[in-house]
């Protein structure tokens, strides 16, 4: 790849890497250094951190914590059904603590999961998990084993993996030769317009432009052939692909690759300007927040994020200016964010009244969020699109 610089986030600790007052001392830190590539114009890190650094048996974050998301799988779970061969086979790249596989038969749809925690638990629900990275030596495994597969399925998934090629051509090698690849991450389109530049952390290597994407999926005989915009996590692509010589494309994949184009996120320059955006929104955050500090206003955090660990320690804030964070995760509470270590403890314990003001670190379930929180006196505070108590 032909990389160039275009943002520093500074020294960034695993982002879903919660730990106890122990593990302080020999804590992993890494600097955190975001590239564009002039041959693919994809947005990569300059450097990408082992995997099995960050996905392990003790890894922390469940899809499942929240109602949007459980909502959002089962109604696309229905919907790509109907356009699925009657016996299909699925798989899951990347299945996590199951909150896709629920919605589908366990007799045809398999899954790969790397977290030793996690594979367990969906094995246990049924679903044939096959623990281990993806890769082709994994395709070729469950080539062997189960056949080729009429879906493939990735959330949150894909902008996790360092090498998209060989990604990519080993979900071709398993992709019946009408099957469908279908994959949703976090859009650069996005990411750029809400300046939510905490989506990029140790697990996201890349943040995909449809741009990107088609260059690189193209080179492994993949096509585009639609594309829809999601509002979770902050503004998603689900991409649909197919094999180059089944593809018959949809107007939505032309419709993004102008719309990116025009936005210039084929370029370095529209880059270097978020960058630039990036200090501001660092500066009114912790502007507010010395503010806040000053008036002496209780101030917590709402979400234990992989996205709060990169403002966090981009921004350096701590217990000086949030005092704890609260999160519904079982594996969190009673841990303290990684770098920065501010505690965590349960929404029972931590968020009721006597707090001012909640900094939003799950900001992509505000509407969730404020829905469940509805006799909240204090306000929220965001940094998304910009800086600001709500
Ligand atoms: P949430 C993770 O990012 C990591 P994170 C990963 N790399 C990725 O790509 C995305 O997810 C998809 C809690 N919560 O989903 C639950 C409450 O406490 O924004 C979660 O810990 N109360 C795989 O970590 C966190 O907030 C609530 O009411 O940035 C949300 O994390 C709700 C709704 C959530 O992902």
């Amino acid at each position: 790849m032909d990389k160039t610089k275009f943002l520093d986030l500074g020294r960034q600790p695993i982002a879903n890497g919660f730990l106890t007052e122990d593990q302080f001392e020999n804590e992993f830190f890494y600097d955190l250094s975001v590239g564009f590539d002039r041959e693919t114009a994809l947005v990569t890190h300059m450097e990408y951190v082992k995997p099995s650094l960050m996905f392990n048996d003790e890894y922390s974050y469940r899809g499942s914590m929240s109602n949007t998301m459980k909502l959002h799988f089962a109604t696309f779970s229905k919907y790509v059904k109907q356009f699925l061969p009657k016996k299909h086979k699925v798989l899951e790249i990347g299945s996590n603590d199951g909150v896709f596989l629920v919605n589908w038969n366990s007799d045809r749809c398999f899954a790969v999961e790397p977290c030793g925690n996690f594979a367990k638990e969906t094995n246990q629900l049924g679903y044939k998990t096959y623990c281990g990275f993806w890769g082709g030596d994994l395709s070729q495994q469950i080539l062997s084993d189960v056949g080729t597969m009429d879906l493939v399925f990735a959330a949150n998934c894909m902008c996790h993996i360092p090498d998209l090629d060989g990604t990519f051509k080993a979900i071709e090698n398993i992709l019946a030769d009408d099957g469908v690849f279908i994959f949703e991450d976090p859009s650069l389109e996005r990411m750029v317009t809400l300046n939510s530049y905490d989506q990029i952390y140790d697990e996201h290597p890349h943040v995909f432009s449809v741009v990107s994407l088609q260059h690189i999926l193209n080179r492994n005989n993949l096509s585009i052939v639609k594309v829809e915009k999601l509002k979770v996590h902050g503004g998603s692509n689900r991409i649909y692909v197919k094999k180059t010589n089944r593809a018959n494309e949809d107007t939505s994949v032309q419709d993004h690759l102008t719309r990116e184009r025009n936005m210039g996120l084929d370029k370095l320059s529209v880059l270097d300007h978020f960058a630039e955006k990036v200090q501001t929104s660092k500066n009114d955050l912790l502007n507010i927040l010395t503010r806040l500090k000053n008036e002496n206003k209780k101030v917590i955090s709402y979400g234990a994020t992989s996205k709060s660990t990169t403002v966090f320690n981009y921004c350096q804030i701590g217990t000086d200016l949030i005092e704890y964070i609260t999160d519904t995760t079982p594996e969190k509470q009673g841990k303290y964010s990684p770098g920065m270590h501010i505690p965590i403890i349960t929404p029972e314990e931590g968020f009721n009244n006597s707090v001012d003001c909640a900094f939003l670190g799950a900001w992509n379930f505000a509407d969730e969020i404020r829905n469940k929180e509805k006799n909240f006196k204090g306000n929220f505070i965001t940094h998304v699109p910009m800086a600001r108590v709500l």
